[in-house]
């Protein structure tokens, strides 16, 4: 049953956090979710969302911005269009937007949410069929404080949601961040895996005492050290230490990953639907990773449900997911917008089922926190 693109509506949704999370380049109290409600000539409705960090803090669209983007630019190119050759659309936005991934990526969840609705089949199908119908989340501590810190990390692991953690530093003086680090490393214990994202803020200088002193205290993984268009610093760095470094904002697309692998990096990258600007575009990186040896990690941009199940029906399609991934966005915020919320267990998330997402609009919640 063919169908045609009737309808898109682009809808900021605010929601507070459960407590301030506290980045080096900004500490959120509130996350801004953009959410697409895509309807078909047959009625059926897609879903979609972008999200990113603190306005335009993290990066360079802004939820405002994605919301102005799909408005005023994508809907004529997409309304009255066929819906299933979700290929042909993407051509369509890329020959007249440039970059603008979030909302790509939001319009390209949207579209393979009604396909997968129209087809009876979940995402996943739609991209190869899931291999994973549990998968590893593991937990950011950025509290701002060691002692809450490790009091989150303990009662997680007590509660198995959690066994894996990552500890967002850089804002503050170097030894400040590894006493802090070292100091949770060392309550949690060899059972839990410390990671730490620097999110850009230290220079190369700096980025190679905070890797040595990180090595020495136990750390698995250091995220984003240095600045994202520094690809040599990343690549130097990574041949340097033998503790993994994982690429996240030098790298958004194929081609990014393609650049850094070919320079020379060794170590793993963050996968995120909306820096590559969909759930088929973040398989494109992972595919060029895995044939450049790196490793690959789920990550996130502190999405809510409708993002983060989009992200982990693309996951679930990957052989490896080495360093597992961070899709606890939906537990970070202190409501929801769906009506089945997702399912953390055992360390992990387990997959929705259902046509597409397999995720519905909770329309009470949606009216309350939609921005006015
Ligand atoms: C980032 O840079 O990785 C992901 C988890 C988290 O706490 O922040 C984000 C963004
Ligand atoms: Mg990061």
């Amino acid at each position: 049953m063919s169908a045609t693109i009737q309808s898109i509506e682009a809808i900021l949704v605010d929601i507070p956090t459960i407590r301030p999370h506290q980045l080096s380049m900004t500490t959120m109290a509130i996350q801004t979710m953009v959410i697409v409600r895509m309807k078909d000539s047959n009625g059926i409705e897609g879903l979609g969302e972008a999200t990113t960090i603190g306005g335009l803090a993290y990066g360079p669209e802004s939820p405002e911005s994605v919301k102005l983007t799909i408005d005023t630019y994508f809907a004529p190119l997409l309304l009255g269009q066929p819906a299933d050759n979700i290929n042909t659309l993407r051509v369509r936005l890329d020959a007249s937007t440039r970059g603008n991934n979030l909302a790509k990526s939001a319009i390209e969840t949207a579209l393979l949410d009604m396909l997968g609705k129209r087809l009876n089949r979940p995402l996943s199908d739609l991209l190869g069929g899931a291999i994973h119908q549990h998968i590893p989340v593991l937990w950011t501590l950025a509290s701002g404080d060691t002692a809450k810190d490790i009091d989150e990390a303990q009662s997680l692991i007590a509660a198995k949601r959690h066994c894996d953690f990552k500890l967002k530093i850089g804002s503050r003086a170097l030894m400040d961040d590894v006493r802090h680090v070292a100091a949770i490393k060392a309550a949690v214990g060899d059972s839990a895996s410390v990671r730490v994202d620097v999110n850009q803020a230290w220079d190369e200088a700096t980025a190679a005492k905070g890797m040595a002193e990180l090595q020495a205290a136990g750390i698995d993984l250091v995220e984003q050290p240095t600045p994202m268009k520094d690809l040599a610093a990343l690549v130097r760095l990574s041949v340097k230490f033998h503790l993994p470094i994982l690429a996240d904002e030098a790298v958004s697309d194929a081609t990014d990953m393609f650049s850094l692998a070919s320079a020379g990096f060794a170590g793993a990258v963050a996968l995120k639907i909306s820096k590559a600007g969909g759930p088929l575009r973040a398989l494109e990186v992972a595919t060029v990773a895995s044939a450049a040896g790196i490793g690959l990690y789920g990550g996130t941009l502190l999405e809510g449900t409708i993002g983060s199940v989009a992200a982990l029906h693309a996951w679930s399609t990957l052989e490896k997911i080495h360093w597992g991934t961070e899709m606890f966005g939906p537990l970070l915020m202190k409501d929801d917008i769906v009506v089945n919320r997702l399912n953390f267990h055992d360390n992990g998330v387990a997959l929705p089922t259902g046509p597409g997402l397999g995720v519905d609009i909770d329309e009470d919640k949606l009216t309350y926190y939609r921005r006015k």
